[in-house]
Order: C-alpha cells, then sequence, then structure tokens
C-alpha cells in the first residue's frame, strides 16, 4: 500500500520512476509492449531506406543517408536497453518480432520506390515521429524519457535532412518533381497512420495518460503533424494528396479527410504490401549475425576470466 501510495505520488509530482521502484504490473507491461514496439520499429525502419544506400544519387547524399540508417539502430539499441531495465530480455523482444507476437509501426511496411522516398521518409516519417516523440520525454518512466532526449534530437536532424532533399529535387527538373509528387501521394496517408487509431478506438491511451507515459491523444498529435506539414508542403510546391484539407480560422487548425481504417488494420495485421518481406529480411540478418553475438560473448567471457585469475 505504502509502495502504491509512492508510485502515484510520484506521478502527481510528475517526477520519474525508476527501475528500482515499485510499479504496478500493468505500468510495467505497458511500458513493455510500447518500448519494445518503438524499438523495434527503429530496426525495421532501417530496411526502407537502407534499400537506397547502393543507389544514392551521389557520395554526400549516401554518406548521409548511412550515418541516418546507422542512427536508427542506435535508436533500436538505446530502446531495448530501457526496456531491458523493466526485466525482460532483448532476445526474447526479437524473438516476439521475428514470430509477430509484437508489432512494429506500420509505416514501415510500405516500399520506396524512388530516390524521392528517402526524402519524403525524412520529411514525413521523421516529422511525424518527432511530434509523436517529443512529448515522451516527459514520459513518467525515467529510462525511456531519457532516451527519447537523445533520439528527438537525432530525428530533428533526420527530418531537415529529408527536407534539404526535396528542396534540391524541387529546384530540379520536371521529371524530379513529379517523382517528389508522387512519393508524397503515397507516403501521406500512411504517415498519419502512425499516430495510432482515432482516440475512439484507441485501448490504451487512458490507461497511459493516466500513468503519463502518454501526455496527448492520437488525434491530438495527428493535427498537431497536419498543422505543421501543410505549411511546408506549400515551400516545397507539393500538393497533399487530401481534397478536404483546408485551413479552419475558427479552430485554428487545419481540417482534413477520413483515414482509411481498414488498411491501418490490414497493415497491423501483416497484411501491408512489404510485412512479409520485413520481417523475413529481419530474421535472416538475425540468423546470419549469430556468429557475431557468439563471438562478442565469447570475448566477454574471456574478459571476465582475465580479470578473475
Ligand atoms: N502501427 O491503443 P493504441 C520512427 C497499435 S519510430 C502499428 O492507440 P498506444 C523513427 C498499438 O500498438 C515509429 N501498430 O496504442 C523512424 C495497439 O496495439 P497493442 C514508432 C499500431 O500504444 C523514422 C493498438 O494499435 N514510434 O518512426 C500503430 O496507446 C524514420 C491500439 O492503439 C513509436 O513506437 C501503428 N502505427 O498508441 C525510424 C512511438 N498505432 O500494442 C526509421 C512510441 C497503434 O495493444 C525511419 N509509441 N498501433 O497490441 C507510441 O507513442 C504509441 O505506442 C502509439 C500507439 C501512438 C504508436
Amino acid at each position: 500500500m505504502e509502495q502504491q501510495a509512492h508510485f502515484e505520488a510520484v506521478l502527481a509530482a510528475d517526477e520519474r520512476i525508476e527501475p528500482r521502484d515499485w510499479m504496478p504490473e500493468k505500468y510495467r507491461a505497458t511500458l513493455i509492449r510500447q518500448i519494445a514496439q518503438h524499438a523495434h520499429s527503429e530496426i525495421i525502419g532501417m530496411q526502407p531506406e537502407g534499400a537506397w544506400l547502393t543507389r544514392a544519387p551521389s557520395l554526400r547524399r549516401k554518406a548521409i543517408l548511412l550515418a541516418k540508417v546507422q542512427d536508427e539502430a542506435g535508436h533500436g539499441m538505446y530502446l531495448y536497453s530501457a526496456a531491458e531495465t523493466l526485466g525482460v530480455d532483448r532476445a526474447d523482444l526479437l524473438d516476439r518480432l521475428h514470430t509477430g507476437t509484437q508489432k512494429y509501426s506500420t509505416i514501415f511496411n510500405y516500399p520506396t520506390l524512388t530516390w524521392a522516398d528517402v526524402g519524403v521518409i525524412g520529411w514525413l516519417v521523421d516529422g511525424a515521429a518527432i511530434v509523436n516523440q517529443v512529448p515522451l520525454c516527459r514520459c513518467s518512466y525515467g529510462p525511456y524519457a531519457r532516451a527519447m532526449i537523445r533520439i528527438c534530437k537525432e530525428e530533428s536532424f533526420h527530418q531537415r535532412q529529408g527536407f534539404e532533399m526535396l528542396l534540391a529535387l524541387r529546384d530540379g527538373t520536371d521529371a524530379q518533381r513529379e517523382m517528389l509528387q508522387d512519393a508524397v501521394n503515397r507516403w501521406w496517408w500512411p504517415s498519419l497512420m502512425m499516430f495510432g487509431p482515432p482516440d475512439a478506438a484507441s485501448t490504451n491511451s487512458a490507461q497511459s495518460m493516466a500513468w503519463r507515459i502518454k501526455r496527448h491523444s492520437n488525434d491530438e498529435l495527428r493535427q498537431r503533424f497536419v498543422d505543421m506539414t501543410a505549411p511546408q508542403a506549400d515551400v516545397l510546391g507539393v500538393k497533399l494528396p487530401d481534397e478536404k484539407l483546408r485551413w479552419n480560422a475558427e479552430r485554428n487548425s487545419y481540417d482534413f479527410g477520413e483515414i482509411d481504417w481498414d488498411e491501418f488494420a490490414r497493415v497491423v495485421k501483416g497484411d501491408g504490401p512489404c510485412n512479409a518481406e520485413r520481417i523475413e529480411r529481419r530474421v535472416a540478418a538475425h540468423t546470419e549475425g549469430a556468429w557475431v553475438r557468439e563471438a562478442a560473448l565469447a570475448y566477454a567471457k574471456k574478459q571476465a576470466a582475465k580479470v578473475d585469475a
């Protein structure tokens, strides 16, 4: 009872729960679920852009993209470490990703068909990730909140590199501008789905907000993203593919059209354009990397034996 009171008091004072503190089991389970899904998204998210590393149009673009994809691996690592502070094992979490019992973001199940997709991922996908993740820097669980601070700094850089790449396409040839518009047409709606189901269908939101894991509802953050992004589309000279998108002076926000929630449900269930391919590639990388994990373990044992001797 005293422990429960301490937990409630920490939340009420907007302070952080740390790994050694007592916490309700459901709070622990919710964090493991969200942090693991977030980590999985980061490492699966390396694939759509990674596919363009060998085809980047210049050495400069290739170096930038390589650094970005490596950052995503790093984000996955911080997040798996944050999840491990809750008493789970990273190997088990990876198993759950590989067997499809834990989710990752729907957005990474769409293909990257052209070079413009790489820039649009930076602009829209990293842009949406920032809007969703900046409030997580104030999440009530300390290790997750701290991991998010560094991740958000890097995501901001990713977003700007994407936008800068798109400015180059805007200032390029007609074919480049068409390629840009086509990529925007394909990524806009999936980016809006990153924020999760509408509030009325969001099963976890009420409890996660009460526990101060989430600070804003899915729809609130989605609206914030639309408001931030619509003027940027004007700068890029692209049209967002939504006939209902318009400024609403009364609400001081943009109105926008209805998201295809059937498509969202299909992609969550595993039936998106690239779900099978992403998991297959991930499992192959894990299997092919077994020798690296074995070598690292053998080295760690050898070092420990030296210290003991
Ligand atoms: N995809 O009750 P809610 C990135 C699931 S990282 C798949 O609203 P919640 C960086 C949800 O898990 C992108 N599943 O859930 C990058 C739940 O199922 P469950 C990832 C989704 O947790 C950029 C069910 O639907 N970011 O982009 C999705 O309160 C570029 C009901 O939903 C994060 O993970 C979805 N889009 O709110 C990398 C941020 N949406 O678990 C490479 C942290 C919902 O009960 C390149 N996560 N579901 O079986 C969050 O903020 C939250 O978990 C939400 C969902 C907002 C995603």
